[in-house]
């Protein structure tokens, strides 16, 4: 098993930790980030994806894209191999904490990668103003969700490395989402975290 990434990716600390919480070895391929790829690196994601985006994972001669299929396949292989204190369950409820946290992501890309190359727009307008009330939107949702955090599983290990994300590049201040802050704070010493942390962060 290889997957493709960069360490900075919070997509791709994902699958890492995930593979970390389920106790499964896998070869890694890093490659630059995908914000300013090298042309060798764009070539080989492209080749490997044709979304051209990483994560990869790469197992048994075939190639899964996207953060949260991958997450899907990994549970559905190594489920019962994962760590004790590590929820591998998933529900409606969950599957829908994923898709709330997913669109805050994708919104969240969305603003980081327009700023960076087209640093004249109005990120106070227009699409890139509904990207920032979606963020909120979402973070408000799942910090009123009383069923998100009452086990760590998938969606509170993926709320991590969004909410470090956010942090480190000035994304969005959660800091007023008090459930969120809790769990952050309960569960960003673990090794899954920790271990998958780009220095500075
Ligand atoms: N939905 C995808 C999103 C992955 C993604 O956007 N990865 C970024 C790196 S953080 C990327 O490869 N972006 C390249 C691009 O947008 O051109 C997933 O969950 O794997």
């Amino acid at each position: 098993m290889k997957i493709i990434g960069s360490k900075l990716s919070p997509f791709v600390r994902f699958v890492r930790a995930v593979c970390a919480e389920l106790n499964v070895a896998y070869d890694y391929h890093e490659v630059s980030s995908m914000a300013d790829p090298t042309p060798e690196d764009l070539e080989l994601v492209s080749r490997n994806n044709p979304a051209m985006k990483i994560p990869i994972l790469e197992d048994n001669g075939k190639n899964i894209f996207d953060s949260r299929i991958i997450a899907q396949y990994l549970l559905q292989h190594h489920a019962g191999a994962a760590n004790a204190d590590f929820d591998p369950t998933m529900s409606l409820e969950k599957e829908n904490q994923m898709t709330v946290l997913y669109a805050a992501a994708d919104a969240a890309l969305l603003r980081f990668l327009m700023l960076k190359t087209h640093p004249e727009i109005n990120a106070d307008q227009g699409y890139m103003k509904k990207s920032l009330d979606r963020i909120s939107s979402c973070l408000s949702h799942l910090d009123q969700d009383k069923t998100f955090g009452k086990t760590f599983g998938l969606p509170e290990l993926w709320s991590l490395f969004l909410l470090e994300w956010f942090a480190a590049r000035n994304i969005y201040d959660w800091s007023d989402h008090a459930n969120l802050k809790a769990v952050y704070q309960t569960y960003k010493s673990r090794p899954s975290i920790t271990d998958t942390r780009p220095q500075g962060l």
